[in-house]
């Protein structure tokens, strides 16, 4: 067992004071334990018992919660006292949500292919851009298909690399550059939404500036990338898109990307990327459409082409023995990117086939809550979302938003039995590889609930449950770098080596680690983790790929919620 410090766990970095306070004490007893809140000073300012919350399966360990919602004065310097244990000190206020609001959408610029990332806007962080064909890199700019996929190479500069390697996959990318430009749409269209907060000059990107929101400008860099997957006019499978570029074979750490010597290669396309390519162009092309009509314009007219492609070819599968020096993201199942790549289209035209495709759409009146989440494999609650979220003239909207509310009361029973509160619960108790994503889109179920009925107990649910992800946890850590007194920072990344070369920096503050994984499927993990029980395990490791990752499909989910919380604060 690790040393996991105070057995009294809270919300590391802060509460909101007109929010819910709940703190976890970790103890033997089980009748009600009484408690204190401690100011800065060390005095008492808030008493009263902990509920028991008995066995939790997660973490083996018996636990009683700590109701101090009823304190509302903002400081800094709180503990809570309980069982003879103190709790790492925590914050009451708002700033920090606000802070991480930006900080954990500044993670994409130094996640940029093809750009040299400047040390005027990442102080500590510059590097020289990679992967464009600067020896030894072997270069984006034109890169050839892997043998007998296609005679034909295709410069895919750009993007965002996908997480700690230097792959760029279009499933991956494509949830995650939905994720970011949703939280811009969320913020304008919520009832308690402040889109200015994330307006020009918020990120201290190369674009700050143009007048242009910079979560935009941020997005556009991807956007412009899966544009480019895009199979040209004129070859076979026009329209779909390749499924990934990586390099030929692994690469070890630390590795700076314009460092990397493989040689690259285009995978095949897939009708999965097609449709994701489908959806997030559909996206751009209302989102960009006041900022940028031409490359709106752009956008629709690369989705429609996908969508034709991928109808066409409508079972065309990404294989998981395709995981030779990069991830497979494979996937057999694409009903559900069909669901949300029509309900893109509908969104941004109108258009009676899209409409028509969604009426018939099994999945539209499914029950799409997965106790487990949405994710870059399974897509259908992103169609949901947005035909809750965005105007449109669906005969059965009201049905699609109440269907918002269904799913999120899911997520709230799922919270009540558990007795750390964590809005998660994969079959067989088997936590996934990225698990803090999956709880953050969970959470986005939830906080979408709220912003479309304004009950009180939605708002709540997100609130509580981001004290998981910030230290009331059973390793008593927060899993955001920079946040919390104990926090991850040794994500796994080939050029935030810092961990294996102390000339090379920890990921920036406001990075998400991938989280408790149940698989341990890494070798260190393996080694040190064997019989863990699933919030043990995760190590703050480089080594370890399957729980301490970093990776853009991650951050954007934080972000979304981020963005959720920082919109919280007026009350
Ligand atoms: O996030 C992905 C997770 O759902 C898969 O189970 C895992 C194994 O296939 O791969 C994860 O994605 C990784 C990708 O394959 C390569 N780049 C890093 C990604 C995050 O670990």
């Amino acid at each position: 067992m690790p040393d996991t410090g105070p057995r009294v766990r809270v919300n590391q970095v802060g509460y909101l004071p007109k929010g819910p306070k709940v703190g976890t004490v970790v103890t033997e007893a089980t009748d009600p334990l009484p408690w204190e809140l401690h100011n800065a000073a060390g005095a008492v300012v808030a008493r009263g018992a902990s509920t028991p919350r008995g066995l939790d399966a997660s973490s083996g360990q018996n636990v009683q919660s700590i109701d101090f919602g009823a304190y509302a004065t903002a400081g800094t310097g709180y503990t809570l006292v309980a069982d003879g244990e103190t709790s790492r000190p925590f914050d009451i206020g708002s700033d920090f949500y606000e802070k991480l609001r930006a900080d954990s959408l500044k993670f994409y610029y130094p996640q940029r292919s093809g750009i040299a990332i400047r040390d005027d806007l990442r102080p500590g962080y510059a590097r020289p851009a990679g992967h464009v064909g600067v020896a030894p890199n072997k270069g984006d700019t034109d890169v050839p298909c892997q043998p007998g996929v296609c005679d034909y190479s295709l410069n895919v500069a750009g993007g965002w690399y996908d997480a700690g390697d230097h792959g760029k996959y279009v499933v991956n990318g494509g949830i995650a550059v939905h994720q970011v430009m949703s939280e811009y749409e969320r913020s304008v269209l919520a009832r308690t939404g402040e889109p200015w907060k994330l307006w020009d000059n918020t990120l201290a990107l190369p674009e700050s500036g143009n007048r242009v929101p910079d979560i935009l400008d941020e997005a556009r860099w991807e956007q412009e990338f899966l544009l480019k997957m895009q199979v040209p006019a004129g070859q076979p499978l026009a329209g779909m898109a390749h499924h990934k570029i990586h390099d030929a074979a692994w690469t070890g750490l630390p590795l700076l990307p314009d460092q990397d010597p493989q040689p690259r290669e285009l995978h095949a396309p897939s009708t999965a990327a097609t449709l994701n390519l489908a959806a997030t162009a559909a996206q751009a092309a209302r989102v960009f459409l006041p900022y940028d009509p031409a490359f709106a314009a752009r956008n629709l007219k690369a989705a429609k082409a996908a969508w034709a492609a991928a109808k066409a070819h409508p079972a065309v599968y990404a294989l998981a023995s395709d995981g030779t020096g990069g991830g497979a993201y494979e996937d057999n199942n694409v009903s559900d990117e069909f669901y949300w790549a029509a309900a893109e289209l509908y969104l941004s035209t109108g258009g009676k086939e899209f409409k028509d495709y969604l009426l018939a759409s099994p999945l539209h009146t499914a029950d799409i809550w997965a106790p487990d989440g949405f994710s870059w494999q399974s897509v259908a609650a992103l169609g949901r979302l947005d035909l809750a979220r965005i105007p449109n003239a669906l005969p059965d909207r009201a049905r699609v938003r109440a269907s918002v509310a269904q799913g999120a009361d899911r997520y709230l029973g799922i919270i009540a039995a558990s007795p750390y509160g964590v809005p998660y619960a994969p079959a067989g108790n088997q936590w996934a590889w990225g698990s803090n994503s999956s709880i953050l889109n969970n959470m986005e179920v939830l906080a979408t609930a709220y912003d479309l009925t304004g009950a009180a107990k939605y708002r709540t649910g997100v609130l509580e449950s981001m004290d998981y992800l910030l230290g009331r946890n059973a390793l008593n850590q927060s899993y955001v770098t920079g946040y919390g007194e104990v926090n991850s920072h040794n994500e796994h990344s080939r050029w935030y080596a810092h961990e294996l070369n102390a000339d090379l920096p920890n990921p920036p503050v406001g990075t998400l680690a991938g989280g408790a994984n149940s698989g341990i499927q890494d070798p260190l993990a393996q080694a040190k983790l064997a019989g863990c029980a699933p919030q043990f395990c995760y190590i703050d490791d480089i080594e370890s790929y399957s729980t301490n990752e970093e990776a853009i499909n991650w951050n954007s989910a934080l972000a979304w919620v981020a963005g959720f919380v920082a919109d919280q604060d007026n009350g």
